[in-house]
C-alpha cells in the first residue's frame, strides 16, 4: 500500500499581516505534482488543514479547487482529512458527503460510534488497507466509551475502540493505518510547550491496538517515532514554514509505502521548496546602532520574512520598532518583529517595564503572568494559568 501523508497546511494564515495564499499555492501545485508522479493509493491529510474555523471565500476556493485537482491527479486515490485543533469539525464537514463523490472522506468529529471512524481503502474495487480516522478533539467533546468517563483517558479508550475497528476489517491481513492530530510526549516537541496538565498530550502506548502506521499531525517538526512491535508513528511537519521557530526545519510531505501487514512501512520524505523562508537577523544581539547599517547592507530583492535580534538598553530608543521598519522598508523583505535578548526591564518596587515592541514580541500569557505577579507578588498558578490559556487558545487560534 503506497500513502502520501502531509499536516498542517494553516491554509488562510495571515503571518504578521502578510497573507500566504501565493506560498500556499505553490505548496499544493508542487502535491498535485507528487500525487501525479507516484499515484498513492491514498492521500492522507492530518488536520489543521486551516488556520482558522471560518476561513473566507478565496481560502474556500483554494481548498475546493486543490481537492479536486488532488483527485484528479491520481482519480482512485482515496483522500482522507481529519479536523486539527486548527479546523472547525462542522465547517469540515458541512460538505462532507459532496466530497464522497470525488473519493474524499472527512472526518470532523468523533462519532459516538467508533466503528463510523473506520474507512476501508479501496482503489479500483479492491480493499487494500484500513484507515481509523480520529479527528482532534478536546477531551470533553470525545464519546464515552463503556465505563470510562474520566478525561484524562478518554482519548486512548476511544481510540483503542476506532482500532478494534479497523481491526475487524483487517483481519490480520490489510495494512491498518491510524490517523490522529495530537500531541505526542514522546516526539520532539521543542515548540509546543503548552499542553496544560497534560490532557492533551497522548502517549505512543495510548495507541494500543495492532496497526502498521500511525498518521500524525499538530507538530510542525517532521520525525518518525518507533510504535508498538514494528510500526511506526510520523509527523510529516508543516510543508510550508508557520512561524519563526520552524526557520531551520525541512518542509516536505511523506511517502509512506506498507509492504504487508505486519512489516515496517518504509518512509521517503520528498521536499517541498520554501518559496518564502522565515530569517531571523543578525546571528547576535546587537545594539540598534549596529543593527541599522546591517540591515540597509541587507540584499535588496530577497524575499523573506524578517525578525530582527535586537540588544535592549536604557538608552534603546522608543522608536526603535519603527526605525527598524524604515530600514527595510524598500526592500523585498517581510518585517515582522523583533527578538531581544533581555525581554523586560525590572525596576522599582517589582514593577515591569516593556515598550510596545516588546509587548509585541511577548505571548499575551507571559504578559498576564507578569502582570500578576508584579501586582501580587505571587505566581498566579496553574488553575488560573490554564483558564487564561483556553481563553487564549479560543480568542485567537494562534499559532
Ligand atoms: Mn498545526
Amino acid at each position: 500500500m503506497k500513502i502520501i501523508h502531509t499536516s498542517d497546511w494553516h491554509l488562510g494564515q495571515v503571518f504578521n499581516n502578510f497573507e500566504r495564499e501565493e506560498e500556499h499555492e505553490a505548496f499544493l501545485g508542487h502535491l498535485c505534482s507528487i500525487v501525479k508522479a507516484h499515484k498513492p493509493d491514498a492521500l492522507l491529510i492530518c488536520g489543521d488543514t486551516f488556520h482558522s474555523g471560518a476561513p473566507g471565500a478565496a481560502v474556500r476556493k483554494l481548498y475546493t479547487d486543490s481537492l479536486l485537482s488532488l483527485h484528479n491527479s491520481a482519480p482512485s486515490m482515496q483522500i482522507v482529512l481529519i479536523a486539527g485543533n486548527h479546523d472547525s469539525p462542522s465547517y469540515l464537514e458541512a460538505d462532507g458527503k459532496l466530497w464522497n463523490l470525488a473519493g474524499v472522506h472527512i472526518f470532523g468529529k468523533c462519532s459516538p460510534n467508533p466503528a463510523d471512524q473506520v474507512l476501508p481503502i479501496e482503489v479500483d474495487g479492491k480493499c487494500v488497507g484500513v484507515v481509523a480516522a480520529l479527528p482532534f478533539s478536546y477531551p470533553q467533546n470525545i464519546p464515552v466509551i463503556g465505563e470510562d468517563t474520566s478525561l484524562t483517558t478518554r482519548a486512548a479508550t476511544y481510540a483503542a475502540a476506532a482500532i478494534r475497528e479497523a481491526e475487524k476489517i483487517s483481519n490480520g491481513t490489510l495494512p491498518t493505518i491510524v490517523m490522529a492530530h495530537t500531541t505526542i510526549r514522546e516526539s520532539d516537541i521543542a515548540e509546543k510547550k503548552d499542553d496544560v496538565g497534560g490532557i492533551r498530550t497522548q502517549s505512543l502506548i495510548d495507541f494500543s491496538g495492532s496497526f502498521d502506521y500511525l498518521a500524525l499531525g499538530h507538530i510542525h517538526k517532521s520525525q518518525t517515532l518507533k510504535g508498538p512491535s514494528k510500526s511506526i508513528a510520523r509527523y510529516p511537519g508543516s510543508p510550508i514554514p508557520i512561524s519563526f521557530s520552524e526557520e531551520e526545519y525541512n518542509h516536505s510531505v511523506s511517502l509512506v509505502e506498507i509492504g504487508k501487514r505486519g512489516e515496517e512501512p518504509k518512509v521517503t520524505e520528498i521536499p517541498i521548496p520554501v518559496s518564502v523562508p522565515m530569517f531571523t537577523y543578525p546571528k547576535e544581539f546587537l545594539p540598534l546602532e549596529e543593527v541599522l547599517p546591517l540591515l540597509r547592507d541587507l540584499p535588496k530583492d530577497k524575499t523573506a520574512y524578517l525578525r530582527v535580534r535586537l540588544k535592549y538598553d536604557d538608552k534603546t530608543s522608543s522608536l526603535a520598532y519603527e526605525k527598524i521598519r524604515d530600514a527595510v522598508s524598500e526592500k523585498a523583505y517581510r518585517f515582522c518583529m523583533l527578538k531581544s535578548d533581555d525581554k523586560t526591564t525590572r525596576s522599582g518596587e517589582g514593577a515591569v517595564k516593556m515598550g510596545i515592541s516588546q509587548m509585541r514580541e511577548r505571548d499575551p500569557l507571559d504578559i498576564a503572568d507578569l502582570f500578576y505577579k508584579s501586582k501580587y507578588s505571587t505566581d498566579m498558578g496553574e488553575d488560573l494559568k490554564s483558564l487564561l490559556k483556553e481563553v487564549k487558545e479560543d480568542v485567537t487560534k494562534q499559532e
